[in-house]
């Protein structure tokens, strides 16, 4: 099972809000860094919740890459393919994070897990924004994208 038992409402609701703040904001300079750093912070936060209630933290590791079986579902799309090649071939074709994080999202790579995923691993919450933080699936998918933030940190120190 992917929920995640006793789940506290206030992370719940915190994400929520976050989502309901920037939702108009999506095209905006900022958007991109602003959706990656919360998620970042909301992730270290009910991580550290996870653990101490004694969980396995190997439910909730991030993805290495996107699931094959969300690839073989039949909402999947080309465009999809070419989001994260771009993103796991082609780091430095973004000029910065705000760009990178910003991506993530116009290119429906993010909002397209969430609702394939929910379908292909048969759990709602993680396609529902005020329910999908107490799914393991979310830490599975936000963990890879932080990772990918975190490889173009990386990147552009090097
Ligand atoms: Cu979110």
């Amino acid at each position: 099972m992917t929920t995640i038992p006793n789940f506290p409402k206030q992370f719940l609701d915190e994400h929520l809000r976050w989502h309901n703040m920037h939702m108009d904001m999506r095209s905006q300079p900022g958007s991109g860094i602003e959706f990656l750093d919360f998620h970042r912070y909301f992730i270290q936060k009910t991580l550290s919740w996870f653990q101490e209630q004694g969980y396995n933290l190997r439910r909730v590791e991030p993805w290495s890459s996107i699931p094959m079986e969300c690839k073989r579902h039949p909402a999947w799309r080309r465009s999809l393919d070419e989001a994260e090649n771009r993103i796991t071939r082609n780091l430095s074709s973004f000029g910065s994070a705000d760009e990178l994080g910003s991506f993530i999202q116009s290119s429906n790579l993010h909002a397209a897990i969430h609702i394939i995923g929910a379908d292909v691993f048969g759990d709602e919450d993680f396609s529902q924004v005020p329910l999908a933080p107490r799914s393991t699936l979310f830490y599975n998918w936000h963990r890879l994208i932080d990772n990918w933030y975190s490889q173009f940190e990386n990147r552009n120190r090097g």
